[in-house]
């Protein structure tokens, strides 16, 4: 499609489209008023006419595609930097719904604070009709929705991140259900006021009403704010349509791995934000014989399948990865997917027009343009690349993507791992005796906050499931939901096993005692040994550990010591915990399930 094209078909919808997406279209264009409307097809020649709009107006930079062919940077306002969670509000009718840690708002009063923001918001502008469908198209496990953004990023965004345009539209009939998602970066434009290039609002609300299945969103373009399809769509309200059907939707990534007898194993694995998730979706295994290939790096949605077993599709079709510390070294799968045709936000332009950020290359270039567009050079003393910078590819691109990575029914979970961000405590790896223990291990997930959103970076957080931004209901009924998903999977015969992993435990000197990235594939070589039936372990007051030389350490530099400080328990420190754990769940008073109480009752009476 050419910009004449783009701006002559307006307000035309195309054949066949039901009536409850023109209709619905229409109402939010009469409350918006943008100055055309067009309906996304997902073509090429589309993606085209976006980007070759988007550099014109600032908003997109070319990079020189003789290193970065057909791809982009894109610079974001200071202010509109990352997932806004104290703006973000779970509408639910009920409070008690949205629980304790959300930010609810009573439906009726967040409706009629949006109204007027919403009014005429995309004037001067085009809304943009995004049909996207989560999962593969037309698998079960898959759910449709439509997005309206006045924003082309984000369009583009959206293509990237799903399976957008006509055939995911041609799924929409008069009956099916489907997500409606509003988008507005909030700066109408005046006749002849010149925009620019990161339109863009102080005021943010991110707003679900997960009874309507609707998310409304104001004033900002980035990331989980406004590609709905991720965060909003796929974690908070999918989270809701998961309990009452029956099923997950979990912050998770996927990953297959086959080992040396060439059993394939599929393991979930819940991180909170910017932990490593990618990086291990993507791990180069270092041990002989073991591979590793990537299905999703950030969300899994799992049911039951009808042969009984827990499957689980990663509903995106692309990488919204964190930047920095993405390397040759810690990521070199990561770096050979965004070889090209990938959008870049906020990370730092070379002088020969590639990009750079830090952790990318030992080597430091000279000279860069910072994420402002500032002239940096390393004695500059601030970063290049925002820490939470940004690379939006497509899967499809990904050298180690599986080749089950779009199978509708999804692949069969062996095992699930939560892990987090903590210097202190929690061992390198650990397994839970049974599902219920394995419920508390992620009702008990806490991790140190990183720059994906607004906070203080460092400080401990708790962050149940890695689901503590992005549940769409009362965190305590998650656990119950989790435990009544284990009890569906014990009358087939078929629970996943789960554990609990931190890479990140420091010494008493303040470094890290594993090496982490690669040499993680040692973790997972014990976890599915584990599952395969092939080694023992021991129990400890907090869950099952490797006997003695049971982790493969072969070729590896940590010391004796080191690796007894990396699984060290120190029975007072997990009182402490405990205790903070009994604090922790009292927020949620009456809803806690029992189940989830009697662990920490068991942990208590282990710790003596
Ligand atoms: C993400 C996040 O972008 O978790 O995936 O913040
Ligand atoms: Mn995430």
């Amino acid at each position: 499609m050419s910009i004449a094209e783009l701006t002559s078909i307006d307000f035309i919808t195309p054949d066949g489209v039901p009536e409850s997406v023109t209709s619905w279209v229409t109402e939010i264009a009469a409350l918006t008023m943008p100055d055309h409307i067009v309906w996304c097809d997902g073509s090429q020649a589309e993606v085209d006419a976006f980007t070759h709009m988007m550099v014109a107006s600032g908003t997109l930079t070319r990079l020189n595609a003789e290193y970065r062919p057909y791809s982009f940077l894109a610079r974001s306002d200071p202010k509109d930097v990352a997932r806004v969670e104290s703006r973000t509000f779970i509408c639910s009718e009920d409070p008690d719904d949205a629980g304790p840690t959300n930010n609810w708002c009573d439906p009726a009063e967040m409706r009629s604070t949006l109204d007027p923001l919403f009014l005429g918001s995309m004037r001067g502008r085009t809304m943009y009709v995004v049909p996207f469908s989560m999962g593969p198209l037309g698998s079960p496990l898959s759910r449709l929705g439509v997005q309206v953004t006045d924003s082309p990023y984000v369009a583009c965004s959206m293509g990237i991140m799903t399976r957008m345009g006509s055939q995911a539209l041609s799924l929409i009939g008069e009956d099916t259900k489907w997500v409606r998602a509003i988008h507005s970066v909030g700066a109408p434009l005046q006749a002849g006021q010149a925009d620019v290039p990161w339109p863009s609002n102080d005021t943010k609300y991110i707003s679900h009403f997960p009874e309507t299945r609707e998310i409304w969103s104001f004033g900002s373009a980035y990331g989980g704010n406004a590609i709905l399809a991720k965060k909003a769509f796929a974690l908070r309200i999918a989270s809701v349509m998961a309990r009452e059907e029956g099923w997950l939707a979990e912050h998770m990534l996927i990953i297959k791995i086959t080992n040396p007898r060439g059993r394939v194993f599929h393991v979930a694995a819940a991180f909170p934000s910017a932990c490593g998730k990618t990086n291990l979706a993507m791990l180069q295994s270092t041990i002989p014989g073991w591979t590793v290939e990537t299905i999703g790096d950030d969300i899994a949605w799992m049911g039951r399948g009808t042969d009984g077993r827990l499957r689980a599709i990663n509903p995106e079709a692309g990488f919204f990865g964190v930047a920095p510390g993405t390397g040759w070294k810690s990521n070199p799968t990561a770096m050979n997917t965004i070889w090209g045709n990938t959008i870049f936000t906020n990370v730092a332009l070379r002088d020969d027009g590639d990009i750079w950020w830090e952790g990318m290359s030992d080597a430091v270039p000279r000279h860069l343009i910072d994420w402002e567009g500032k002239d940096w050079t390393p004695e500059s003393g601030r970063p290049a690349a925002h820490p939470n910078s940004r690379f939006t590819v497509a899967a499809k691109q990904c050298p180690s993507i599986s080749d089950d990575w779009e199978d509708p029914k999804g692949v069969v979970i062996d095992a699930i791992i939560f892990g987090g961000r903590r210097a202190t405590n929690v061992p390198l790896v650990v397994e839970a005796r049974d599902w219920e223990h394995g419920v508390y291990m992620g009702a008990t997930i806490s991790s140190e906050r990183t720059a994906a959103a607004e906070g203080t970076v460092g400080e401990l957080r708790r962050d149940p499931f890695a689901m503590m931004p992005f549940v769409g209901y009362n965190m305590a009924d998650h656990w119950a939901h989790w435990l009544k998903i284990g009890a569906g999977l014990r009358t087939s015969g078929s629970v996943p096993r789960i554990f609990q992993v931190n890479w990140f435990r420091k010494g008493s000197d303040g470094s890290f005692l594993w090496p982490g990235f690669g040499e993680n594939s040692r973790v997972l070589e014990w976890i599915l040994e584990r599952v395969d039936g092939q080694v023992a372990a021991k129990d400890s007051p907090i869950g099952l550990l490797p006997l003695e030389g049971a982790l493969n350490v072969d070729g590896l530099d940590v010391s004796e010591d080191d690796l007894a400080e990396l699984f060290a328990i120190d029975k007072d420190q997990w009182r402490g915990e405990a205790d903070s754990t009994e604090e922790f769940f009292a927020t949620f008073g009456e809803r806690v399930p029992a189940a989830v109480h009697k662990q920490l009752a068991l942990l208590r009476e282990k710790l003596g």
